[in-house]
């Protein structure tokens, strides 16, 4: 493909496997997240295999001003971002709305909403001045049904699934495609952060299930990202076999 794409969360999980794919498609990318020891590494192991060019932004997306910071000083050669994939996000907890901690719903909803917000605007100047560009942003099924225990968590993709489409609507006099995936279970490091270190409570998540994979949705994404010009996927719910929306599992026993 050739292009320029920026992934989110590119450290980890869905984020890292959007990076491979795209790199083994031959496109050059901006890859972010908080832990720079990760992003060195995954710059020098796909610039090695794949012979394309990686830039990597340690920041913080919760960060206003960081996240501006790094826009403001992209070297030239790297403007003209075809492809935005926000995808940082977190989930913190799973506690009952009278029990859960402000700072983990405060985070989440920076991180989530917030961050996604901020890097959006920092790149949008850039797509606009190409008059062309697509957007995905990484919303959940938590985004389209509440789940007991998943309040603020649901709140903030339901964000992300709001601000999808108005992102479309406002954007389309830009030529800019905006499409919102929506993933159920995926097997990354998501568990882990969500359960704070927990190792075995993050594990009994997928038990009895077959759950995706992140590079089941970095599939999904680069079948979005691959479209002719003209045609824009808009919106798309993906689940294992075994899981229908939020609630129902059908779990071997
Ligand atoms: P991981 O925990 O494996 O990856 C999360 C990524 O987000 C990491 O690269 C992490 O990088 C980055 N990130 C988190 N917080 C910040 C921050 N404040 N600033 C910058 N980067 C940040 O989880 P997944 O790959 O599963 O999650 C990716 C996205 O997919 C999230 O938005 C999640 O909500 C969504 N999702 C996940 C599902 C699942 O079941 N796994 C299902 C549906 C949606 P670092 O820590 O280095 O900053
Ligand atoms: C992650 C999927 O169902 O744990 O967004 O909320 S779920």
């Amino acid at each position: 493909m050739n292009k320029i794409v920026l992934i989110t969360g590119a450290t980890s999980g869905i984020g890292k496997a959007c990076a491979e794919k795209f790199a083994a498609n031959k496109n050059n990318l901006i890859i972010t997240g908080r832990r720079n020891d990760r992003l060195t590494e995954l710059k020098t192991d796909l610039e090695k295999k794949f012979g394309i060019s990686v830039l990597s932004l340690c920041f913080d997306v919760q960060n206003r001003d960081e996240v501006e910071a790094a826009f403001k000083t992209l070297p030239e050669q790297w403007h003209k971002i075809d492809i935005l994939i926000n995808n940082a996000g977190l989930a913190l907890g799973r506690d009952s709305f009278e029990d859960a901690d402000m700072n983990d719903w405060e985070t989440m909803l920076n991180t989530n909403v917030h961050g996604l917000l901020y890097v959006s605007k920092a790149i949008l100047p850039f797509m606009i001045a190409q008059k062309k560009g697509h957007i995905i942003n990484m919303g959940s099924v938590a985004g389209k049904e509440v789940y007991e225990r998943g309040n603020v968590y649901c709140a903030s993709k339901f964000a992300v699934d709001a601000i999808s489409k108005a992102m479309r609507i406002d954007l389309l006099k830009n030529n800019i495609k905006v499409t919102g995936i929506h993933p159920g279970a995926v097997e990354t490091e998501f568990s882990l952060v969500r359960f704070k270190g927990e190792e075995q409570t993050a594990k009994a998540a997928y038990t009895g299930l077959t759950p995706l994979t992140a590079a089941d949705i970095a599939d999904t994404v680069f079948y979005c990202a691959s479209l002719p010009d003209h045609v824009c996927i808009n919106d798309l719910v993906i689940t294992c076999t075994q899981q229908a929306g939020t609630y129902y599992f059908h779990k071997n026993q």
